[in-house]
């Protein structure tokens, strides 16, 4: 940081600045994480200097000895990880990836099936306001009101209904498994090219603690910074030939220039974390935290999105808290603990002030958090909502500072990788 701290005083304190306020918070962000000092390192490297438009082998530019490895070591190793035959490791992050399945399967206008965005899908699965939702034709598909589930048969009856070119199964806020052969079956019958999008449970994958949906999505699509820990970026794969071919034209020239080779280079470091026993046991403990959070919170009285979770999320429905998503959201923050409010399923507020709170586990068991500390943090969030809920801020106010103090004690005993 020295020649950083020389050159740019303000940008350095505030990196600095962020630097503690991550190691200072529970951060319970279900799409973030800590990546290792190893992710950093190769993230914050001369590899930024370099253009590499096309692929190994086949560049438009000179000079391409070390990146066409570098990229080529990715792709390995992403194809051994998940098993696939295919990898493409240049999207710059989550959304240029979908957009690229679109480009290399779909013509403006034509039908695109996912999940509302208010179900749990992503904003690139054919919402109103992105892209997706507006230059292609979209049809959504929600949970059961009853169950908080995906209802299997509803995707049915509407992708026979639409006949849709591409299905997207995966998303954003879903606290439940999904069922890739059941999509894989329906988006056969209707002729759909079927479109995993894996960005929040991609590490749950590669260490074995959810379903793959190889052998069954045609292409996958992920960001690597979530529960894969890796950095900022995304990767599409496929088994088949000819849509690895399509995915490839359609990332580049199709829609990007050059890689970030930078963050290839760290997507390549964090899938070779990824491969290890520790990372196995990173994810299968991913799980069991959730698990011990979504009861401790259950057991307090929190309405939980489909009664709990079998991942790495949980979505909670603060209208029998008497609070809405929004102030729970920035007073836990207050505390320490970070979230975000996010909305639920059926909600009736609007989605900048709905009635829920997305959590997850990645980050905390990241930093080596187990269920005993899970339900340390249930305890703290019930005790600051409820705190909120009584309505006198004097009072809440006494509880947060009490809290944050608590949190600050166990932030210090469990260092953040990346951090320490
Ligand atoms: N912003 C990501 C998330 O938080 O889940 C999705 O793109």
């Amino acid at each position: 940081m020295s020649s950083l701290a020389d050159v740019d005083p303000e940008i350095a304190e505030l990196i600095r600045a962020e630097e503690r306020r991550q190691a200072d918070t529970v951060k319970l962000i279900p799409s973030e994480n800590y990546v290792s000092r190893a992710v950093l390192e190769a993230t914050g490297t001369v590899l930024t200097n370099k253009y590499s438009e096309g692929y190994a082998g086949k560049r438009y530019y000179e000079g391409q000895q070390v990146i066409d490895q570098i990229e080529t070591v990715a792709i390995e190793r992403a194809k051994a990880l998940f098993g696939v035959n295919h990898a493409n490791v240049q999207p710059y992050s989550g959304s240029p990836a979908n957009l690229a399945i679109y480009l290399a399967f779909l013509n403006p206008g034509d039908t695109v099936m996912g999940m509302g965005l208010p179900f749990g899908g992503h904003l690139t699965h054919g919402w109103s306001v992105s892209a997706t939702g507006k230059w292609f034709n979209p049809v959504r598909y929600g949970v059961r009101q009853d169950t908080g589930r995906i209802d299997m048969d509803e995707v049915r009856a509407l992708a026979l209904e639409h006949r849709p070119k591409l299905i997207f199964c995966g998303g954003t806020a879903i606290p439940r498994t999904i069922d890739f052969p059941a999509f894989a079956e329906i988006a056969r019958e209707a002729g759909a090219v079927l479109a995993a999008d894996i960005a929040h449970i991609a590490g749950l994958i590669a260490g074995g603690a959810h379903p793959s949906p190889v052998g069954h999505a045609d292409v996958i699509s992920t960001t690597t910074h979530k529960t894969l820990r890796g950095p900022r970026g995304a990767m599409l794969m496929a088994t088949d030939d000819e849509h690895a071919k399509a995915l490839n034209k359609a990332v580049f020239p199709g829609l990007q220039g050059g890689p970030h080779n930078h963050t290839t280079a760290a997507i390549a470091v964090a899938l070779r974390e990824a491969a290890g026993d520790d990372f196995k046991a990173y994810a299968r403990q991913v799980v069991t935290n959730a698990k011990a959070l979504a009861e401790e919170l259950s057991s307090r009285g929190f309405e939980l999105v489909s009664g709990g979770t079998d991942n790495h999320l949980i979505l909670i429905d603060l209208t029998s808290k008497g609070v809405a998503g929004k102030p729970a959201a920035q007073a836990l923050d207050r505390a320490g603990l970070e979230t975000n409010y996010n909305t639920v399923p059926f909600d009736p507020r609007k989605p900048f002030d709905p009635s829920g709170l997305r959590i997850g586990t990645p980050s905390v068991t990241s930093r080596g958090m187990g269920e005993s500390e899970m339900r340390q943090i249930g305890a703290w969030m019930d005790e600051v909502v409820t705190a909120l809920a009584k309505g006198d801020a004097d009072e809440a106010d006494k509880v947060i500072a009490r809290v944050h103090g608590e949190v600050s004690d166990l932030t210090s005993k469990f260092p953040a990788p990346g951090l320490a």
